[in-house]
């Protein structure tokens, strides 16, 4: 064990917004993610590189157990990757559909009209494609093991799905299972575990998305 480093301290940079201001951005925020919906009809316009990395980079502002960063986000556009991920995406979730999920799973995803064929993910014109890292290996060849690897991962998520909505930009959260093929198809050392595959872009025009609704605040909230 190497000796812990000092814990060094600097100035936080913050300037306190009057409440009016905060409580006028808090409301702006909640009208803008009010209108956030997960999207499978994709366009195939394609979203300039810097944009993606710009939005990979506000993920990778998250906060992360002991600082770890436990994530690694692979930026897959090349059209002959999404198919190879769509072909073995589309594989897994047949048997899932057909074979794995039990009638319970099917009839709660039937209000979402989900089923095992998966276009989007060659239409879509960008795969941002999430691993979790349980362990890290340093320059120097010692493993550094992660803290809260899946919550700080899940979070990392959520602002890039925000990051993303924010943008104009829309996209999808999607879990193929098991996601294996994606350490394979992207050469992913073994310390990086699939965690979740973000097609981003624009919808397509005409796009559709289900009828549902988000559960009212009297449901979710309890204020002790
Ligand atoms: N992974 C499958 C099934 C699926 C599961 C849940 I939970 C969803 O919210 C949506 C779909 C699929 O992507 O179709």
């Amino acid at each position: 064990m190497s000796k812990p480093e000092r814990p060094r301290f600097i100035p936080l940079e913050y300037h306190r917004p009057p409440e009016y201001e905060v409580r006028a951005r808090t409301r702006e925020l909640l009208q803008l993610m009010r209108r956030r919906r997960s999207v499978r009809d994709f366009s195939p316009d394609p979203v300039p590189t810097e944009i993606l990395t710009d939005l990979i980079c506000t993920a990778s502002q998250a906060p992360s157990g002991a600082n770890r960063q436990p994530w690694r986000f692979v930026l897959v556009t090349d059209l002959t990757t999404r198919r190879k991920i769509r072909e073995a995406a589309e594989a897994e979730e047949k048997k899932s559909y057909e074979e794995r999920m039990p009638e319970e799973w099917l009839l709660a995803l039937e209000p979402l009209g989900t089923n095992w064929h998966k276009e989007f993910l060659d239409i879509a014109p960008a795969l941002i494609v999430v691993f979790r890292k349980d362990w890290e290996t340093l320059a120097d060849g010692r493993k550094q093991k992660g803290y809260y690897v899946s919550e700080s991962a899940g979070i990392a998520c959520g602002f890039l799905i925000s990051a993303i909505h924010q943008a104009g930009l829309v996209c999808l959260t999607h879990t193929p299972s098991p996601m294996k093929f994606l350490v394979e198809i992207l050469h992913r050392p073994p310390e990086e575990k699939p965690f979740l595959l973000i097609p981003v872009g624009y919808p397509a025009p005409g796009a559709r998305i289900p009828d549902i609704r988000r559960k009212p605040l009297a449901e979710i909230l309890s204020v002790v």
